[in-house]
């Protein structure tokens, strides 16, 4: 460290005299910290007083640290692959949708114990604007937790109550925006100058329109533009998403500092992981599409520097739904490796198995796959069927165009296919956000209903139940082996279907993501024992797949991952690798049987034997030299 940088540091380290684990973290991350926060800011005269305000705010977060978070601090530091294990298995749900209040959550913990559920993702809980309010994604307040579902106390105990089970807690930070109704939008509002300047605004459109030559429109069908005029103010103010949801200026230092206290007050709260909502918009740039800009990248390294400081058992994940090339950054590409985000979600495998499903063809799949950087070294990926959001068909034209298909053509497909339009598709989604300029669309709809089942249960034809059932559990299946941490998204086990009742309440209507945000069905859920049940036939095929993940350390994140060539452009084919464990899962994509030569499970010194039971539920069959998959199989062979 430079004399003058060694100064700053000693000041910090004596704001919390006598913990020497703090003083090593804070040796160690030090620089970690401030080196981005120079890039970004050094410039800035307002830099020198936030600096030292962030210094102050991590050293009092740490000393604040409640005795079992230091002891799960320790545990982690020499567990750093805690979420990268083979046993890590999440599920996501609504705390309303799923049991009204946060300690109904305590009341329905059995049920996830009984999934093998081991990190719990509770959607938007902080306080937010009142309807609507992008399900919680508008905040108007980070330090109370939404009256209806409890107090910050209620959320204090759940934590712990989870942390005694072995259950990991994760909760969002949206940390792009904030609801016009959040104080510091109010006081701008008021004529607060300096609140006005948390936010991006412009007095008339010339900025705006530079800006928006070259910005997609997220929400071209509900809420077209980026920018949304408030008379209040006259000004035009940055609304990347919806005209009540106001983008933060992370140029402004004290917006950082005001969001690393909102990180640092959860952690302590007992999240274990924070889920950073909408990253790659936080830094805007004329002439580029706002997002993934180098400085998001550091000021996410600064994040994870500080919370690594602060609460080291606590974990970032980026929410970044980009392209196949854009991703991985989030995991920390090139000077950033190690030090950015511990997880981001998988969204480019989210659509290839969708993709793969409609078209019953593996090629884009396994040469996207290939094609992607492997993760960095302590990062994993969330991998995961659908989510609360649209499936956005991120499918490039170089992708697209090494398998022969045309990206455009395809991803359309895709959108009509699972709308339910397309000449025999078994779906039965809907479009989301059609953008009226290039016909294309992304999709909103349940797994079950996606994968057909809504469509067999309707029709009473039982041979397609079991078809759809089986397609559930694929798609599964692939995220559990992929290598990374599987979620699940709550009612995907018992394959709920779409809510019929979707569009009942006028502030949700404009937004078909309700689709497939449904409450949860406990009556359904009470089925799950029975094994002639739709219910019970998924949540079997899950825990076997819980248990499958459990018995191969192969599937652990650090593991290789490699898509593979089956020679059969049905199956799909993944090969892990970890610890001297080998593991290939081939997996069928269609309705009929298919074979596989039997040499690409032997070149790789695994098979015949598979786990017991097998994870798929039925044997994987020989005959001659071919391996054949029955339809909808997924088989794993171990070596
Ligand atoms: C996220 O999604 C949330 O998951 C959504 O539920 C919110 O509506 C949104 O942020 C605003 O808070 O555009 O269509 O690259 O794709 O952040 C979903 C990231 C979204 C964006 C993603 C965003």
């Amino acid at each position: 460290m430079r004399p003058e940088v060694r100064a700053e540091y000693e000041r910090a380290l004596g704001r919390i005299a006598g913990d020497t684990a703090f003083a090593t973290r804070l040796e160690r991350f030090f620089t970690e910290l401030r080196n981005p926060l120079v890039a970004v800011y050094g410039a800035d005269e307002r830099f020198p007083a936030q600096w030292d305000a962030l210094l102050a705010a991590v050293a009092e977060a740490a000393a604040a640290r409640a005795p079992a978070l230091r002891a799960l601090d320790h545990e982690r530091e020499i567990t750093p692959d805690w979420l990268q294990r083979e046993q890590a298995v999440g599920y996501v749900t609504y705390v309303d949708r799923f049991a009204g209040t946060l300690d109904g959550v305590r009341e329905r913990l059995p049920y996830l114990r009984e999934l093998g559920v081991g990190y719990l993702h509770l959607m938007p809980l902080l306080r937010a604007r009142p309807q609507p309010n992008d399900g919680g994604y508008a905040v108007a307040d980070y330090d109370a937790v939404e009256p209806a579902l409890g107090t910050m106390d209620d959320l204090r105990v759940l934590a712990a109550e989870l942390r005694a089970g072995g259950m990991a807690l994760c909760v969002d930070v949206v940390l792009n925006h904030t609801a016009r109704e959040h104080a510091w939008a109010q006081a701008a509002l008021a004529g607060d100058e300096r609140m006005l300047r948390f936010y991006r605004t412009f007095p008339d459109r010339s900025a705006p329109d530079a800006y928006e030559a070259t910005l997609p429109d997220v929400f071209p069908d509900t809420a077209p533009g980026s920018f949304t005029w408030v008379p209040e103010v006259g000004r035009w103010v940055w609304t990347t998403f919806n005209p009540y949801q106001w983008d933060l200026d992370y140029s402004d230092p004290e917006v950082f500092v005001a969001m690393a206290r909102v990180m640092l007050g959860l952690a302590n709260a007992g999240v274990d992981v924070l889920r950073l909502d909408a990253v790659p918009f936080l830094w805007k740039r004329a002439g580029t599409d706002c997002q993934n800009e180098p400085e998001v990248h550091e000021l996410l390294q600064a994040f994870r520097a500080l919370v690594r400081i602060a609460a080291p058992a606590v974990a970032l994940k980026a929410e970044a739904i980009v392209s196949p090339r854009d991703l991985v950054g989030y995991l920390g590409a090139g000077r950033h490796e190690g030090k950015e985000c511990d997880l981001a979600y998988h969204n480019v495998l989210m659509v290839l198995l969708w993709s793969s499903l409609a078209s019953g063809r593996v090629a884009l799949m396994t040469h996207t796959l290939r094609a992607m950087p492997p993760v960095p070294p302590g990062a994993g990926w969330i991998t995961y069927v659908r989510c609360h959001d649209d499936i956005g068909w991120a499918i490039t034209e170089e992708d697209a165009g090494a398998v022969g298909l045309d990206g455009y053509l395809h991803r359309r497909f895709l959108a009509d296919w699972y709308a339910g339009d397309f000449p025999g598709s078994f779906a039965r989604g809907a479009r989301f956000q059609p953008d009226p300029r290039t016909g294309e669309a992304r999709t909103s709809g349940m797994a079950a209903s996606l994968a057909g089942l809504e469509a067999a249960r309707a029709d009473g034809d039982e041979a397609a139940v079991e078809l759809a059932i089986r397609r559930v559990l694929l798609l599964h299946a692939i995220a559990f082996a992929h290598g990374g941490l599987p979620l699940v998204y709550m009612g995907d086990e018992l394959g709920l279907p779409n809510d019929p009742a979707w569009d009942a309440d006028p502030a949700q209507r404009d937004d078909n993501r309700w689709i497939h945000r449904p409450h949860m069905d406990w009556e359904a859920a009470a089925r799950r024992h029975d094994p002639n049940s739709v219910e019970g036939r998924l949540w079997e095929g899950l825990r076997r797949l819980v248990a499958a993940r459990r018995a191969t350390r192969a599937v652990h994140a650090q593991g290789r991952s490699e898509a593979v060539w089956t020679g059969n452009d049905h199956v799909f084919g993944l090969y892990r690798e970890h610890a001297g464990e080998r593991l290939l899962v081939l997996a069928n994509f269609t309705a009929e049987p298919q074979p596989v030569r039997a040499a690409v499970a032997a070149e790789r010194a695994v098979g015949p034997a598979e786990p017991e039971p097998a994870p798929d539920g039925r044997p994987l069959r020989a005959q001659g030299d071919f391996l054949v998959l029955a339809p909808y199989q997924h088989a794993w062979l171990r070596g």
